[in-house]
């Protein structure tokens, strides 16, 4: 197979959002997995998939400068986990009036199991200097991003991507971040970052860089285009935020919107996570209002970052035509709002959802 044929096969069933660069949902079935299948896993990406080099370079503010390849990575430990990787722009288009970006439905939201060495233990090795503010991940993706955000500096011709973290974090052995080189037991597939990546728990996966070919220790905060560009959370009446940690988010996976139901009682499923700690509660409402029922919850797995699967049994359902809503908390205390957060960008939307039923 030639490399376009590979792609081709990669893609064929996702639900393309845009052809170039290649930005893809899920199908809506596959939120109901606990793990995704790497071919049903949303991608997106701002530029062409990149050639890499197959190689590493730390630099920077450290004592000691390396280049690793996949072979140094694959040598040190190994750490694997789940984790649910979300799409800032995920439910853009549920926002009114209608941000600027992709055009995002609700699926570019995915959980896989990573394998990678610990960014941590990478850093070790290093020494980042004791003014370390920031750490660079630079990918091997460059070219034209002639969009509105742009920063006035940046050369809109060739623009590399490029994303920082607080030091702090990055050399933290509990942040579980991950340079990754396998996705669901195989090496990472050419949308997904071959042949590595970041994995950032918790964070909205623009953390995640991929393609990666340079992490760069840094005495200066980082302030890019896709730093401060986008991936900015412009509110209308309070002062402008980075995009960092998911927002605490249910969704319900049975039955699909609009099904009809058979029974007087279902069984209602769905997935629930959050970037601010595990999620705590997830409540269903039957009425279009208040009423919040306790679901089902699994607790989270304290190893691992994905989301996690609820259960509500549904009795006595009258014929007819029928509201179903779920909500989650974190343990942060954080819960979701009936309304998307609006944001010039279109960023962070946590709404509740709501499907409709009807049973015969
Ligand atoms: N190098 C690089 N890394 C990137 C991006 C990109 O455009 N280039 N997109 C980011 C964004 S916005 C998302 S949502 C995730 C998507 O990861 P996936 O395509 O594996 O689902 O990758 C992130 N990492
Ligand atoms: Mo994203």
């Amino acid at each position: 197979m030639t490399v376009a044929d590979d792609l081709e096969a990669a893609r064929a069933s996702l639900v393309m959002i845009n052809p170039a660069p290649y930005n893809a949902e899920a199908p809506p079935a596959a939120l109901a997995d606990d793990v995704t299948r790497t071919e049903l896993h949303y991608v997106r990406s701002n530029f062409a998939v990149p050639e890499h080099d197959g190689t590493l370079e730390i630099t920077g503010a450290v004592g000691a400068p390396l280049t690793l390849t996949l072979d140094d990575l694959r040598a040190m430990p190994a750490h694997h986990h789940a984790v649910t990787l979300e799409c800032a722009g995920n439910g853009r288009l549920e926002m009114r009036p209608l941000p600027t970006g992709e055009p995002w439905g609700d699926f570019a939201v995915s959980t896989a199991r990573w394998t990678g060495a610990l960014l941590h233990d990478v850093l070790a090795e290093v020494e980042p200097a004791a003014d370390a503010v920031e750490l660079l991940a630079v990918g091997a993706d460059h070219g034209p991003y002639h969009l509105q955000a742009i920063l006035p500096e940046t050369d809109q011709d060739n623009l590399t991507f490029m994303r920082s973290l607080p030091i702090a974090q990055a050399t933290d052995p509990g942040s579980g971040i991950l340079i990754a080189y396998e996705m669901n037991g195989r090496p990472l597939e050419r949308d997904h970052g071959a042949p590595f990546r970041l994995i950032v728990p918790h964070w909205y996966a623009v953390a995640s860089v991929k393609w990666l070919t340079r992490l760069d220790v840094l005495t200066e905060p980082y302030t890019g285009e896709f730093q401060t560009g986008h991936y900015i959370y412009e509110w209308p009446d309070q002062p402008h935020e980075p995009v960092t940690l998911m927002r605490v988010r249910a969704r319900i996976t049975d039955p699909a919107p609009g099904s009809t139901l058979d029974q007087d009682s279902y069984t209602v499923r769905g997935k629930a996570w959050s970037g601010t700690g595990p999620i705590t509660a997830v409540d269903v409402s039957l009425t279009g209002e208040g009423d919040w029922q306790p679901a089902e919850l699994r607790p989270a797995d304290p190893e691992d970052y994905g989301w996690q699967e609820w259960s509500f049994t549904w009795e006595g359902i009258g014929v007819g035509r029928h509201t179903l809503r779920a909500r989650a908390t974190d343990a942060a205390g954080n819960v979701q709002p009936d309304v998307p957060p609006w944001n010039r960008l279109g960023y962070g939307n946590n709404a509740i959802e709501v499907i409709y039923v009807d049973r015969r």
